[in-house]
């Protein structure tokens, strides 16, 4: 029997939880005591589909014990080694690994890895690396980031600053030379869109203004998620990563694809890079890079970005930034393990297959009360409500309680519901997920 079930509860004062309302959790707790396949046990022993891979991450589904004796074994091999003028095969083979599939295959060159422990290590680790290659080929003035409204990239200081969620940002000092596109939620015109709404590629041309006001000379690097997750799942319209992508060349500014969440296998492609055809300088990775079971993320960094840091002596560092746990050797076990599934089970394009299915049922929700958008793409999906006067996202949070109470798993963002299940989902899941999410949203008021 799982340890923690009802009656065994440890106090919950002492861990402050993340990104948690704690006194509200904490009067009404809700605990995940075990997880496999396709669901969650509570503790008050009640099946819980995961109606979103834990938090984007468990892509091949829980409890896959492949990852968990990879990790073990490692562990009991080589617990740890250093990665800092020292080195352990297994991050070798991790990242070679990861080269071979690299976002846009081999013509897109992103196979030089750089391992770090999240998404928001992976974002600052891709933002000093733009900073330091533009010095690097004497474009030290560049000094300038470009990120986008709505857009998250986790809670560094840099990933908040070029991030776009105001909650985020407010009560931080942040970096200095930040400056932002408008994002491209648009429910005039594309309300009820399915995969990449048709209108806003002009918005990329913000870049192009931008340019303008502060001279491209100051600018090194955009950052941009190919489609925005946290902040309610938005898929970029046609046309305009294809645009952003023209700008910076003709700027000579660094494009950074967030794939924190679209990595592995997300959208039916292995990356977005690869679904939307659109080739970034640098990709940041985390989550699904492991299926959540080990923290970890990876930078891909375009071949010719890392060349440019071999120039000076052989033994001078080439790059001062890095983490004690880069290429920790049991998140690399968990990686290689987990890339393993993805290649048997066919997981980075099973969203592709599944995508129909899925976009129908969730669009099948139109209508219920108070949606006022659906938006879909891959295996991800968002149904936005019109929020209440004067108490913003308290209609979707009791959607997602009435959701769990009802045995799903959903996550809430502002008014937005968003639902990125396991790439493993069947579709007689995706049935019960949309009975479950119904059933909550008829009886919202
Ligand atoms: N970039 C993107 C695009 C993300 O989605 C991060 C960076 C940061 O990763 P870490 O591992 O440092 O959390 C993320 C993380 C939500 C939610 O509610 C999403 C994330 C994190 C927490 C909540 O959708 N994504
Ligand atoms: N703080 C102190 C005092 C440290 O010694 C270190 C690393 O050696 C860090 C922070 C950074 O930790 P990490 O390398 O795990 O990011």
């Amino acid at each position: 029997m799982n340890a923690y079930v009802e009656g065994n509860t440890p106090a919950l004062d002492s861990f402050w939880m993340p990104f948690t309302a704690n006194r509200q959790f904490k009067a009404a707790p809700r605990l995940l005591v075990a997880a496999q396949g396709m669901y969650y046990r509570s503790a008050d022993d009640r099946q819980v589909l995961d109606g979103t891979a834990g938090l984007w991450c468990v892509n091949a589904g829980h409890g896959r014990r492949a990852i968990a004796e990879a990790v073990g074994r490692q562990l009991a091999e080589l617990d740890f080694a250093p990665s800092l003028q020292m080195g352990h095969p297994i991050a070798f083979e991790f990242a070679e690994r990861l080269a071979a599939m690299a976002p846009g295959g081999p013509d897109a060159g992103l196979d030089r890895i750089f391992f770090t422990n999240s998404g928001s290590e992976s974002v600052d680790t891709a933002l000093k690396i733009a900073f330091a290659y533009q010095r690097a080929i004497g474009q030290g003035t560049r000094t300038r980031l470009i990120g986008r409204e709505r857009g998250y990239h986790g809670v560094g200081f840099g990933g908040i600053s070029v991030g776009g969620m105001v909650n985020n940002r407010r009560m931080f000092p942040l970096l200095p030379g930040v400056d932002h596109l408008r994002h491209t939620h648009d429910l005039t015109r594309n309300a009820f869109s399915r995969g990449q709404p048709a209108h806003g590629a002009e918005l990329a041309d913000d870049l192009e203004a931008l340019v303008t006001l502060h001279g491209a000379e100051t600018i090194a690097a955009v950052i941009v998620e190919p489609v925005a997750g946290s902040t309610g799942v938005l898929p970029p319209p046609v046309g305009y990563l294809e645009r952003l992508r023209s700008i910076c060349d003709r700027h000579g500014i660094l494009l950074i694809f967030d794939e924190v969440i679209t990595g592995f296998g997300r959208l039916g492609s292995p990356f977005a890079v690869d679904h939307f055809g659109v080739r970034p300088d640098l990709t940041t990775t985390a989550k699904g890079l492991t299926n959540g079971a080990f923290p970890m993320g990876a930078v891909f960094a375009r071949r010719s970005i890392y060349d440019a840091f071999m120039d000076g002596p052989e033994s001078q560092i080439d790059l001062f930034h890095g983490y004690t746990y880069s290429g920790h050797p049991a998140a690399c076990a968990a990686g290689l393990a987990t890339l393993d599934i993805y290649k048997a089970e066919g997981l980075l394009t099973r969203a592709a297959d599944l995508s129909a299915v899925w976009v129908d049922a969730m669009h099948a929700l139109r209508g219920l009360p108070h949606v006022i958008d659906i938006r879909t793409i891959g295996l991800v999906a968002a149904i936005e409500l019109a929020p209440r006067a004067g108490a913003p996202g308290s209609r979707a949070y009791e959607a997602f309680v009435d959701c769990f109470e009802n045995g799903l798993l959903v996550r809430v963002t502002g008014d937005t519901i968003a639902l990125s299940p396991p790439l493993i989902i069947e579709p007689a899941q995706i049935d019960e997920l949309v009975s479950v999410l119904s059933a909550a949203l008829k009886r919202v008021q």
